[in-house]
């Protein structure tokens, strides 16, 4: 009898004792669960994506409307073996693009007007769109004179809203400036270049956090940052051609086929890319290049260029501030066939005799008739290198 009432009471401890400790574990995993969406939501970012619309072709459409609505395009002149920068979308319907030769361009567009490059102008135009952007955010990352990336997850303007943001700017943008931006709006940056070039041209695209999913399953996986052509071959000799198809395959898999890239593919198959907009535009590197009416048919014609770009880059450099320390010098050379090659030499001189050598070794990379010569410096960040310090004091 004994016995049994004991039996009675260590089965009721032993059921309250399970029947608490599901609760518990219960509110563990409330806890976790709401927790973690707290720390989603506090980590979703705002990203806008901002491209001027055939940015110097608009610039030179504005500036001089006689050129507007008839194929334009700004370059070098075919007969001095010229190349496209860029044209408008009346050109691009004949073919034309940028980086095309002029020649070539005009063969497809005959009454294409091709007008010489003001940079200064592109200069000007893009500092009234950055000091537009800075009425939204500080983090702005400029990515060329056209297009920049901003941050504004923690704007306080239309209430927060990057959708609104990215339309005022637009509205700003043509009514100040009279040219077009197409803007993309996504929690990160390779969503949100992809978003501003899905409406192209004078056009708005937002990737809301919960169409990611949907927008990327679609997406073919050349749109990926970092696909190249040759990438996006090997991934087409897998089956994989868009982002679902990449979805099918583990990390681990990936990296054996792609190294580390596989890690990246695998992230950006499912939208995710922590890349953060950086505000600091320091220049990497100082260069002068020289695009040649008639090719330079051997190492000696090169050689024999190379003071004269030199001294070039020396009126440059004398113009860079105090924060820049000189640091590698580098050729550039593009050959005949329009391929190329960049060396640079560590340790070595920014003397003429430096720079003879590492010409002669990329002359010889191709030992083909060349185009173009560009020579420059890598530049060290000293203020950079500045900040650093004080982190690794800390
Ligand atoms: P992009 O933004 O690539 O092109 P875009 O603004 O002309 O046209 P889109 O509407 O497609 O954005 O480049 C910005 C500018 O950079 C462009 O107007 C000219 C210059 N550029 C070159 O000089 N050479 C090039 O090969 C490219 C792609 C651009
Ligand atoms: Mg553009
Ligand atoms: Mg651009």
């Amino acid at each position: 009898m004994v016995v049994r009432l004991r039996l009675k009471r260590t089965v009721k401890v032993l059921v309250l004792y399970t029947v608490v400790s599901e609760i518990l574990f219960f509110l563990h995993r409330v806890t976790l669960f709401l927790l973690h969406e707290h720390r989603v939501e506090m980590t979703q970012r705002k990203i806008i994506h901002v491209d001027c619309d055939c940015f110097y072709a608009a610039i030179e459409m504005r500036d001089d409307p006689r050129l507007a609505g008839k194929p334009l395009a700004v370059g070098g002149s075919a007969d001095r073996r010229g190349v496209i920068a860029t044209c408008n979308y009346e050109a691009r319907a004949y073919g034309v693009r940028s980086a095309m030769s002029s020649g070539h361009a005009l063969k497809l567009c005959p009454d294409l007007t091709i007008v010489k490059p003001r940079m200064d102008a592109y200069r000007e135009a893009s500092r009234e769109i950055h000091t537009i952007f800075r009425d939204y955010t500080e983090i702005i990352e400029p990515l060329s004179l056209d297009e920049a990336y901003l941050d504004v997850s923690d704007s306080a303007h239309f209430g927060g809203s990057a959708t609104r943001i990215a339309q005022d700017i637009r509205r700003r943008v043509s009514n100040q400036l009279h040219i077009t931006v197409s803007a993309g709006v996504a929690p990160n940056k390779f969503l949100a270049k992809i978003a501003s070039d899905w409406k192209k041209p004078n056009g708005l695209f937002v990737i809301t956090p919960d169409q990611v999913e949907a927008f990327v399953s679609g997406l073919s996986v050349s749109k990926l940052h970092g696909v190249g052509k040759v990438t996006a071959e090997r991934l087409g000799k897998l089956g994989i051609v868009d982002c679902s198809q990449l979805r099918e395959w583990d990390k681990l898999a990936l990296v054996r086929e792609f190294g580390s890239f596989g890690e990246r593919l695998w992230s950006l198959a499912r939208g995710i890319d922590d890349r953060l907009v950086h505000n600091d535009s320091r220049r990497q590197s100082i260069s002068v290049e020289n695009t040649y009416d008639v090719d330079l048919p051997d190492l000696r014609s090169c050689l024999e260029k190379l003071p004269e770009l030199l001294d070039t880059l020396a009126t440059r450099m004398a113009r860079i501030d105090s924060s820049y320390r000189p640091g590698k010098p580098f050729v550039k050379v593009k050959f005949h066939d329009f391929t190329q090659t960049t060396l640079e030499q560590a340790g070595a001189g920014r003397d003429l005799g430096s720079y003879q050598l590492l010409l002669t070794q990329a002359f010889n990379r191709g030992g083909k008739p060349v185009r173009l010569l560009g020579v420059g410096v890598r530049l060290e960040d000293l203020r950079g290198g500045f900040e650093q310090m004080e982190l690794f004091e800390r």
